[in-house]
């Protein structure tokens, strides 16, 4: 168990690696239309390297925790929706289901609007980190919110799913556990095919210690907007770059293409967890978009988290 330094330390590693993977995997996201497109949102007014839509969605939920000790759907379903910016490159499904919000529809109308499922993208996934922090000593109440923060945009089973997988890593890596035990559990706690499938492959790559190449891991584990494609591939990257500096991890993920943003805000978030912000680059966070916000949000959430574990024990 981490001393009480250290998980503070960590949560802002975690919130930081997830914010820095954001803005530092976005310019390598997607095709040429997406890179050219981005390089006209890249920077702030001030110079700052620009985060997406993982670090919007993240800080909406961290503020709504903060708000309200919990997650209360609707006020979360607002708030999201107000944060809503085109620019930020939220994806297709999820833009249109925050702009029905905007308007007025109820979240369980608008998040069924485009798919009768739900959309089954890493929306969820790259958000679910926030309530790692909070829940990370108690699986099934971790398990429960993250469930309800990913069905407001993203109702399909196999979204949530990753989301949980993903926020399993992050609680998992916080509290320190070894990275071929991380990735057992996440064997274990895979219900559909897919997920398990994809994790058992990690598993053996992670025991076996193979230098698996960038081209390799998309083809095996995936690099695409479904969390099918993304959840599994960052967890193995957060895992195998665990004792690797975080500048190895995004230089590695950025080459591993596709959905690279939230390859790297997830992976990020994991590696930030391990390692906490002592070992984040001080040059990275300097030219990072509201650092110290997030910064300060991570502090905040550390002290909600004592007092909502105080309550629940
Ligand atoms: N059936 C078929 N295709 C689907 C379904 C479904 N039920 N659900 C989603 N898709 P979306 P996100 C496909 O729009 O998950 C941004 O860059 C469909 O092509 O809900 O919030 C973020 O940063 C849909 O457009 O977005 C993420 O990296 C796509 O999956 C990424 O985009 C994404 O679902 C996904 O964000
Ligand atoms: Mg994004």
């Amino acid at each position: 168990m981490p001393s009480q330094a250290e998980l503070k330390d960590k949560f802002i590693g975690t919130f930081i690696g997830l914010a820095l993977g954001d803005a530092l995997g976005a310019p390598y996201e997607g095709g040429f239309i997406e890179r050219f497109l981005w390089k006209f949102f890249s920077k702030t007014p001030t110079g700052k390297m620009r985060w997406t839509d993982d670090t919007q969605m993240s800080i909406d939920l961290a503020e709504s925790i903060l708000k309200k000790n919990n997650i209360d759907q609707n006020y979360l379903a607002l708030k999201f929706a107000s944060s809503y910016k085109w620019s930020r490159g939220y994806g297709p499904a999820a833009s249109k289901v925050l702009k029905s919000i905007k308007k007025g529809v109820n979240w369980k109308v608008a998040n069924r609007q485009t798919y009768k499922e739900g959309s089954l993208g890493n929306g969820g996934a790259m958000r679910s980190t926030i309530l790692a922090l909070i829940y990370s000593q108690n699986s099934a109440l971790l398990t429960k919110e993250i469930t309800k923060a990913t069905q407001i945009t993203h109702a399909h089973p196999l979204a949530i799913e990753g989301a949980v997988l993903v926020g399993k890593a992050v609680s998992l890596a916080l509290n320190n556990i070894d990275a071929l035990e991380v990735i057992k559990i996440v064997v274990q706690n895979s219900k559909t095919e897919i997920f398990k499938k994809k994790a058992e492959v990690s598993l053996e790559w992670l025991k076996d210690k193979l230098d698996i190449s960038p081209k390799d891991v998309s083809k095996n584990l995936g690099n695409g907007i479904k969390a099918t494609d993304s959840c599994i591939t960052a967890i193995y990257l957060g895992l195998r770059f665990r004792s690797k500096s975080f500048n190895e991890l995004i230089k590695f993920t950025r080459k591993c293409g596709g959905d690279v943003d939230t390859l790297c805000s997830m992976s990020g978030a994991i590696w930030g967890a391990f390692n906490g912000f002592k070992n984040i680059p001080k040059e990275l966070f300097d030219d990072l978009e509201d650092g110290s916000r997030i910064k300060s949000l991570a502090c905040n959430l550390y002290e909600t988290k004592i007092q909502i574990s105080e309550k629940i024990n």
